[in-house]
């Protein structure tokens, strides 16, 4: 028997005893395709990549600083510089961002010491990093250096098939729709906004009979305990964009709340853009 029939009569028989053991066949595991991008955020700025590579991409975040941190992806479009980015916000810090500055999501606001994840299909180009979360005098911490520029380079074919997301969010002028009851445990949860301008998910796990508007209307500066702990979500996204987050549920309430301003500048939770639901 030469070696290549014992080979092919060895493969054959362990097909038939597979077939045995597993009268359906089971489907081939998938492995994750996304790159892992970590930014740390301190107070204040970032650590991590200046250039990664584009396609799915899962961006960490991960807070080393004593302040709320989030990390929101702008790409910059008509060859537009992260200086001329900078140059514009400080020219106009309570303006509306420029038209070639889009939304394109990252990992919302955790904790010191929390840590979040998003995942997006990033296309090449110029891109900044910020963060927007005001400090204790309501200066937002782009103010203080949390602006990173980053480049994203051409994907790699193989990057770009989205991740199987199990919960869908649906983001509208002015609300959250959950596609069904979330269970405790692992999901990974794809957010679409299906409305006409841009909207964020911030994810709290709520205190005690506490609900996601009193985080909204709280106010740190007059003390007492929040009424719930930041824990993910995704930041910005334009209209008609889709993306995903990751995230690992105890039983428990959770909510969810949109702090993009309207027009007039009143926060989207004060809209009715505000989520609660029990995680069982
Ligand atoms: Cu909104």
């Amino acid at each position: 028997m030469s070696l290549l029939r014992h080979v092919a009569g060895w493969s054959f028989a362990m097909a038939a005893l597979l077939l045995i053991a597993q009268p359906f066949p089971a489907p081939a595991k998938e492995e994750p395709k996304e790159s892992t991008v970590t930014l740390n955020a301190f107070d204040f700025g970032f650590k991590g990549p200046d250039r990664i590579e584009g396609g799915v991409v899962r961006l960490e975040i991960k807070n080393e600083g004593r302040e709320i941190h989030h990390a929101q992806l702008i790409r910059l479009l008509d060859g537009k510089t992260a200086d001329e980015f900078i140059a514009g916000m400080k020219a106009h810090p309570d303006g509306p961002p420029p038209s070639w500055a889009k939304f394109v999501g990252g990992p919302n606001a955790v904790i010191p010491g929390g840590q979040a994840t998003a995942i997006m299909n990033l296309e090449a180009g110029d891109y900044v990093v910020i963060c927007v979360i005001p400090d204790s005098k309501g200066i937002p911490h782009t103010a203080h250096g949390m602006v990173k520029p980053l480049t994203v380079t051409a994907s790699a074919a193989q990057n770009e098939i989205d991740p199987k997301a199990d919960v869908t969010v649906t983001l509208a002028d002015f609300n959250f729709v959950l596609s069904q009851p979330v269970t405790a445990g692992r999901h990974t949860v794809k957010v679409v906004n299906n409305g006409t301008i841009p909207h964020e998910l911030v994810l709290l796990q709520m205190a005690p009979g506490k609900k996601a508007i009193d985080f909204g209307n709280f106010n740190p500066a007059a003390g007492g305990q929040p009424p719930g702990k930041l824990i993910g979500g995704v930041v910005g996204i334009e209209k008609g964009m889709h993306v995903y987050f990751e995230t690992d549920l105890a039983p428990g309430n959770y909510g969810f709340l949109c702090f993009f301003p309207d027009e007039k500048g009143k926060p989207h939770f004060k809209r009715g853009m505000t989520l609660d639901f029990t995680v069982k």
